[in-house]
């Protein structure tokens, strides 16, 4: 695969037109603070990596890479990629597992000023395809076959179908006719030093997008998240330095790098940034987890509540991994209970921080230096002295301190509205720019939220978030439905998974496998199936006419109990 010969000399990259842009005062007042900095996360990364060229950054099984070798081959996949025709500004979809190759092209996305939009590996052809669309992304970058599922055929069907889709580009040795090897892609930079040069040269506006996220619980009509250079490196920069990042930092990737929180909250791009080292692993069972962390002395890492519970579990049986390296352990994306916050520290010897943040930009934190009270109880407060809060009651306005409501937020790195979705926008963000989270929360002392609730419609299955409305029109495609409502059951090991109700309609019996059935035969992604189906002969209404959640929440416990999904429907 050639390098580009001819990268442009000045990348330009200025926010899209469809995404609402900071208005100018606060863009000046940020950009004043300090807080954007005016440069691409390409350049960035590429000065960390010049500070400690030769220390290890990567290391993934048998692949170990330094700082200088990481550049190279990103360098060489951005130049690679301009002979392809991409440029900035085109979005690359990637939806890989947690292998070197995805920091690889991440970085290079952000070199030549391409926009990464990172995807799930249980992303199917429904999610995917929808996702392509949406972001009018040029390639796909998949793996070959993963867990028995052929990603590439599923890749080259998706690029064919969707206009101004190109390149399915394969991890892997079995590239099919077509499809780009992502091996060739990621190979060094013939000569890095030339290569660096030119792109340090045509460094991407720093105001413009660095990244697509996929908001929580993205459907086959997904919500994207243009995040700039400038935010999102303040985010990352922000969060970093409060988990005190630096270069003897080890931060193992054992989260799907699918997620921002695994990127970004500070995860891999403020490890890199802080000349750390991230250590991948494809797994969270705590048997390999805690042989990684062993192996590579790591001192980081970030997991959902679903595998903190695990881990503990494990540790509590089998104390013979040394872990002693483990400083903190961040813990987020779903509710954290105490009594798995407080096991913490004395099961696993390191700090907890619990962490709730969003696509959509803000992220909270407790501190490292949070007394035990904060750390267990709350998911901590935000981490930019300009991160605007409130909270609110149905009226929309403010609530009485500490009491719950609808958290909004705005400031340095939270997006104004979603990318291209004009509809969207005007439920989920305020005129005057404030970001409708959709959780209830209430604020404690210091500041620290907890949340307590969430107006939105989702299920959140071990920090995987499902589209309730998404799951209800599947139902109704299965014969026999007449009304489908799906909700959140209590799970003590995923802390939530999906119920649906359906009211029959009489002319056949409804199974749960039907429901399964026709949402596999659309692809759509596993873990958004119903675990439970109840039948119920109507579904409960609220006052003002909407299906009553809160009540069928309650039908489901009592007909299923809180436990383990065994029990008697
Ligand atoms: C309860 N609910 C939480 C928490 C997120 C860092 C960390 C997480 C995400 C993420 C992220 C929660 N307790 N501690 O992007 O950078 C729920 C809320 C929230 C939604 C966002 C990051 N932490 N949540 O989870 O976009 O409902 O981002 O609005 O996937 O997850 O989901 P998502």
């Amino acid at each position: 695969m050639p390098e580009g010969a001819d990268m442009p000399e000045q990348a330009v990259t200025s926010s899209p037109p469809d995404v609402v842009p900071w208005p100018a005062g606060a863009a000046a007042r940020y950009a004043a603070k300090g807080y954007w900095e005016g440069r691409s996360l390409g350049s960035r990364l590429a000065e960390a990596a010049r500070r400690t060229p030769e220390a290890i950054c990567l290391v993934d099984g048998p692949v170990r890479l330094s700082h200088r070798e990481l550049m190279a081959r990103a360098d060489g996949a951005a130049a690679r990629m301009s002979g392809l025709g991409i440029g900035a500004g085109d979005r690359i979809v990637v939806q890989l597992p947690n292998r070197w190759e995805h920091v690889v092209v991440t970085v290079a996305c952000f070199r030549l000023g391409a926009v990464p939009v990172w995807a799930l590996p249980q992303h199917r052809h429904h999610e995917l395809s929808g996702v392509v669309a949406h972001a009018r992304a040029k390639a796909l970058v998949v793996p070959g076959t993963l867990k028995g599922f052929d990603h590439q055929a599923m890749a080259h069907e998706i690029v064919a179908a969707v206009p101004g889709a190109e390149h399915v580009v394969v991890a892997g040795d079995d590239v099919a006719p077509g499809g780009l090897s992502l091996r060739e892609l990621c190979a060094p930079a013939e000569d890095p030093e030339a290569t660096a040069a030119l792109l340090d040269k045509a460094a991407p506006d720093a105001a413009g997008v660095a990244t697509f996220l996929l908001s929580g619980g993205t459907t086959g009509l997904p919500k994207l998240v243009a995040r700039t250079h400038d935010d999102f490196a303040y985010m990352i920069t922000r969060a970093a330095e409060l988990c005190r990042f630096g270069p003897d930092t080890v931060y193992l990737a054992v989260l799907p790098l699918g997620h921002g929180f695994t990127n970004a909250g500070p995860g891999v791009l403020g490890a890199l940034l802080a000349g750390g080292r991230v250590v991948i692993a494809d797994s969270p069972a705590p048997e390999a987890a805690f042989a990684a962390i062993e192996r590579e002395r790591v001192t980081a890492t970030s997991v959902v509540p679903a595998v903190v519970m695990r881990w503990l579990e494990h540790r509590e049986e089998n104390r013979d991994a040394d872990l002693s390296s483990l400083r903190l352990l961040q813990a987020g994306a779903a509710r954290l209970t105490p009594e798995a916050a407080r096991r913490v520290a004395p099961v696993l010897g390191c700090t907890l921080q619990q962490v709730f943040g969003m696509a959509e930009g803000l992220l909270c934190l407790t501190r490292l230096d949070d007394p035990d009270e904060v750390v267990h109880h709350t998911q901590g407060r935000p981490i930019s002295p300009d991160d605007e809060i409130r909270v609110v009651g149905a009226d929309g306005e403010p609530v009485a301190p500490g009491e719950p409501g609808v958290l909004l937020a705005r400031g340095p790195y939270t997006a104004r509205s979603y990318y291209d979705s004009p509809a969207t926008d005007a439920r989920s963000f305020t005129e005057d720019g404030w970001y409708r989270t959709g959780d209830i929360v209430r604020e404690g002392p210091g500041g620290n939220l907890v949340v307590t609730g969430r107006e939105k419609d989702v299920v959140n299955r071990g920090g995987e978030k499902i589209n309730a409305e998404e799951v209800e029109d599947f139902a109704l495609r299965a014969g026999g439905v007449a009304h489908a409502a799906a909700v959140a059951t209590p799970d003590p090991e995923l802390g939530e998974r999906v119920c649906l109700f359906v009211v029959p309609d009489g002319t056949r019996e409804v199974a749960l496998a039907d429901v399964r059935a026709v949402m596999l035969a659309a692809g759509v992604a596993a873990f958004k199936l119903p675990e439970r189906l109840l039948t119920i002969p109507s579904l409960p209404m609220t006052p003002i006419g909407k299906v009553d959640k809160k009540a069928l929440r309650a039908e489901a416990v009592r007909r299923i109990g809180a436990g383990p999904l065994g029990g008697p429907a």
